[in-house]
């Protein structure tokens, strides 16, 4: 559990024009993670993998290349969740075939499940999967909240290691940090990335980690080591730099700077029906790209 700890990037993932995995795009952008953000892992197949938009036989192929190219080098947890739960446990088993070190499954979405139904969908998912599994909660997007005493029913199952915590809610992140020391608290939110850290939590997995890895491990030990003036410095620039992509279409700007970052000469298309990137974005991914990154 211990080991699981660190600063994931949620890796991104690049498309051909007509939809299929961008392969070399994709090595591309591990390698990137890997060797420039220095980054302590991957987490793949998640909101910012376009994962909800894919097929099986594409999340596998997404899988088995993050493995084939990461090796060893870094820690790779496997995002899996879906409202299939044969899949999920079809993919669960899968990946830890492959040598993942966890899984993380999203809470059951589009249907109002009740917290019975999302208690009986790990217990399942747990009982047929043979690996560490860290729940994967962000309500803004499933619409599905969980209060601590689901959190408390669920952590006593014994594959849940913790929770990909994706929400801007620190009162409950500093109740859950206080009652259960021994589950592991991923912050989701980059731009939030000082509170998180100052609420103990044991590491982040986002999106932007996969440009702006440097500075948010900044960020990181800065908190950590009580400089938190040097903290908010970083993470200021860091929410300018947010905030300019948020304004610009998260996806759409990040692959941008990615494509510059990797030198592909191939553009990073998203997964329909996410929009593709239009001329007049890419003109100001250009300059968020110059302007921060660079
Ligand atoms: O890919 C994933 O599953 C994530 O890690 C999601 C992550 O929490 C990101 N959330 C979304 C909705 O994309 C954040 O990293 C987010 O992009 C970032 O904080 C900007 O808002």
């Amino acid at each position: 559990r211990e080991d699981l700890k660190g600063l994931y990037s949620a890796l991104l993932v690049p498309f051909n024009e007509d939809g299929s995995v961008n392969e070399e795009g994709l090595r591309k952008i591990i390698r990137h993670n890997i060797d420039k953000m220095k980054i302590d892992g991957l987490y793949v197949g998640g909101s910012s993998g376009e994962n909800f938009l894919l097929g099986k036989e594409e999340k596998k192929q997404i899988f088995e290349i993050a493995k084939d190219e990461a090796k060893d080098q870094i820690k790779l947890i496997a995002q899996v969740g879906s409202s299939n739960i044969y899949e999920v446990i079809e993919l669960g088993k899968f990946v830890t075939e492959l040598g993942y070190d966890a899984i993380s499954a999203v809470t059951p979405f589009y249907y109002r499940f009740n917290a019975d139904e999302v208690y009986n969908y790990y217990k399942e998912i747990t009982e047929n999967v043979e690996n560490d599994l860290i729940i994967y909660s962000i309500p803004l997007l499933t619409g599905v909240d969980m209060g601590i005493k689901d959190f408390e029913r669920l952590f006593k199952l014994p594959r849940i290691v913790g929770v990909k915590y994706t929400s801007a809610d620190f009162y409950l992140l500093e109740r859950l940090r206080k009652a259960f020391k021994e589950q592991l608290i991923f912050s989701g939110f980059d731009e939030m990335l000082v509170p998180a850290v100052a609420n103990n939590v044991d590491g982040a997995i986002g999106s932007t980690y996969n440009v702006n890895g440097i500075r948010s491990r900044e960020i990181f030990d800065a908190v950590k080591s009580n400089d938190l003036q040097k903290a908010l410095e970083i993470q200021n620039l860091t929410n300018d730099f947010i905030s300019a992509v948020l304004n610009n279409g998260l996806y759409q700007t990040l692959k941008y700077i990615l494509q510059r970052e990797v030198n592909s000469d191939k553009q990073f298309y998203s997964r329909k029906p996410m929009a593709q990137i239009t001329e007049a974005q890419k003109e100001e991914a250009e300059n968020i790209y110059q302007k921060f990154i660079k």
